[in-house]
């Protein structure tokens, strides 16, 4: 039996190529993710009614415990289990875990009834205050030399009435062309790749970055052991992460895909719908692509 928390990665396995010379680890962008999500402002965090919560931990513990008798679970089962748990908080992996494997379902609870724009999951790479650039057009702060084909993604941000939403911010923030972001790997600018544009008086935006690769979520962690022991990927499809935002109406946290693109029919975190791919097309000038993807956002 593998003992999924120590064991070690396959010599022969790529590693992720980062374009730096301190490599990306797991540890470090877990404890990033980790520290992220403790300086979140969270709404209600401290107040879950008693009864509730006895509900629901009894409920989770319940389906635990009947997997342990239809599966025979053994000892050594259990000590691989508490090892690997033990391990994803020493890798500060809990935010990555929790955003891969169960944040999808919570969004779809959380914004089931919404008639506007569709929803996914945020993922454990969100920074607020970005960079803001006011007027409707901004470019992402990136580097001279920074990867990737120039995407202008532009669009409009309504109501559910189609009536225009000025002075709405629109928020990107996406991996760089080696899969990285930047507050959460080594040597990026602070805030490359991430920006924040306020739409014009007719609610549009133009937001002017390069196109995402493909991403692979850190291999050399407990997601990881967790992935390679049960024979899964790790990959995410290329994507943009995006909140939208506008006074009296609903934020709309999502992420666009390419058409097309590795991984869009399997991605590890299932946060892909089909309302949320993107198909751009060649700049006249043949200097990049465009597209164009409107928001409509519901009232609060
Ligand atoms: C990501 O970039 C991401 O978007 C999610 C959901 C999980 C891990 C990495
Ligand atoms: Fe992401």
């Amino acid at each position: 039996m593998t003992d999924i928390a120590t064991e070690q990665q396959d010599p022969g396995a790529e590693a992720a190529p980062t374009g730096t010379e301190e490599q990306a680890t797991a540890a470090a962008s877990g404890a990033a993710a980790t520290e992220r999500f403790r300086s979140k402002e969270r709404a209600g965090a401290v107040d879950v009614d008693t009864a509730r919560v006895n509900t629901l931990v009894t409920e989770l513990l319940t389906a635990a415990h009947d997997i342990v008798r239809r599966h025979q679970v053994t000892y050594a089962e259990y000590d691989a289990l508490k090892a690997w748990l033990i391990q994803v908080g020493a890798d500060g992996e809990w935010p990555l875990f929790l955003d891969v494997w169960l944040e999808h379902v919570v969004e779809e609870v959380a914004n089931d009834d919404r008639l506007g724009s569709k929803g996914t999951i945020e993922g454990p790479y969100y920074v607020p205050d970005s960079p803001r650039f006011t007027g409707g057009e901004g470019a992402l702060p990136m580097r001279a030399d920074e990867g990737g084909t120039p995407l202008l993604f532009q669009g409009r941000v309504t109501d559910v009435d189609g009536a225009a939403l000025a002075g709405a911010e629109v928020e990107m923030w996406h991996a760089d062309d080696d899969g990285l972001y930047s507050q959460f790997a080594p040597n990026l600018p602070q805030w490359n790749l991430r920006g924040t544009v306020v739409t014009d008086a007719q609610g549009c935006f133009r937001i002017h970055t390069v196109q995402p690769a493909p991403y692979q979520i850190p291999t050399d962690g407990s997601c990881g052991r967790l992935i390679a022991a049960a024979g899964w990927h790790a990959w995410r499809p290329a994507h943009l992460h995006l909140k939208v935002s506008a006074p009296g109406r609903q934020r709309v946290t999502t992420q666009l895909y390419f058409k097309g693109g590795s991984h869009v029919a399997d991605d590890v975190a299932s946060a892909v719908k089909p309302e949320l791919i993107l198909d751009p097309t060649p700049t006249a000038d043949g200097s990049g692509s465009e597209v164009t993807y409107d928001f409509v956002l519901d009232r609060v």
